[in-house]
């Protein structure tokens, strides 16, 4: 989607998983595109390339819409978690089984990657009011259970929180890859009592 961007290595790779009809595509398009379209190919997964500003800084992502059962056991969709370094996992606030989900996708990404997995739920179609079957409240307690942080959107309504969303999550890994990128430095005080023990290696005992 984005020109230019052609053989550079992305800054943070999305996959964006969810029950299907949950208005994951609608998401993605909303936020690559700023617009609400109101059908798409359900059956289809896609993988789009985008160049955006996160914090003043030019950040290209790479994000995966996918399609069908969040959580299948095929090795197609078990190297597509490994692929990414964060995930959104959405459900839609009108349809309860899709909130119900949510657990056993991030049950199947904490086995898949086995280490700490980046994750940001979302909770969306809040435009639909007379049809929430979800709260905000318990969509909240559930990421606190799971360590997610939590946005509630509607792809219809509203760009803001879907790019708050897309942003806190690139942040977030951005943090864990400068951790690990960092060389680790010893403390002063280990330099000197290994100085120490140098020096009564050199002089010790005959
Ligand atoms: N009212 C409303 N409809 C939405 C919203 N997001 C998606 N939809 C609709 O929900 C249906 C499924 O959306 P889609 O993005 O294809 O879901 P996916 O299968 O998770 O990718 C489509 O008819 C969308 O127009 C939303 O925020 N509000
Ligand atoms: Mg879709």
């Amino acid at each position: 989607m984005t020109s230019g961007t052609r053989g550079k290595h992305p800054d943070s790779r999305f996959a964006v998983l969810g029950k299907p009809g949950v208005g994951k595509s609608a998401l993605v398009v909303r936020f690559l595109t700023k617009r609400f379209i109101w059908e798409y190919d359900s059956s289809q997964e896609r993988t789009y390339r985008h160049q955006t500003v996160i914090d003043e800084e030019q950040v290209l992502l790479e994000i995966l819409d996918t399609a069908g059962p969040a959580k299948d056991d095929s090795i197609h969709r078990e190297g597509l978690i490994r692929w990414a370094d964060g995930f959104i996992v959405v459900y839609a606030v009108n349809d309860r089984d899709s909130f119900d989900e949510v657990k056993d996708i991030k049950q199947y990404l904490d086995q898949v990657k086995r280490t700490n997995v980046h994750c940001v739920l979302v909770g969306n179609k809040t435009d639909l009011l007379h049809e929430r079957k979800v709260t905000s409240s318990e969509g909240r307690q559930l990421a606190i259970e799971l360590s997610c942080a939590f946005f509630e959107t509607s792809a219809s309504d509203c760009i803001c929180e879907i790019s708050e969303a897309f942003q806190d999550l690139h942040r977030d890994i951005k943090r864990r890859k400068q951790m690990e990128g960092k060389p680790r430095r010893r403390s002063s005080a280990q330099q000197v009592r290994q100085a120490f023990s140098k020096m009564f290696k050199i002089q010790g005992p005959t």
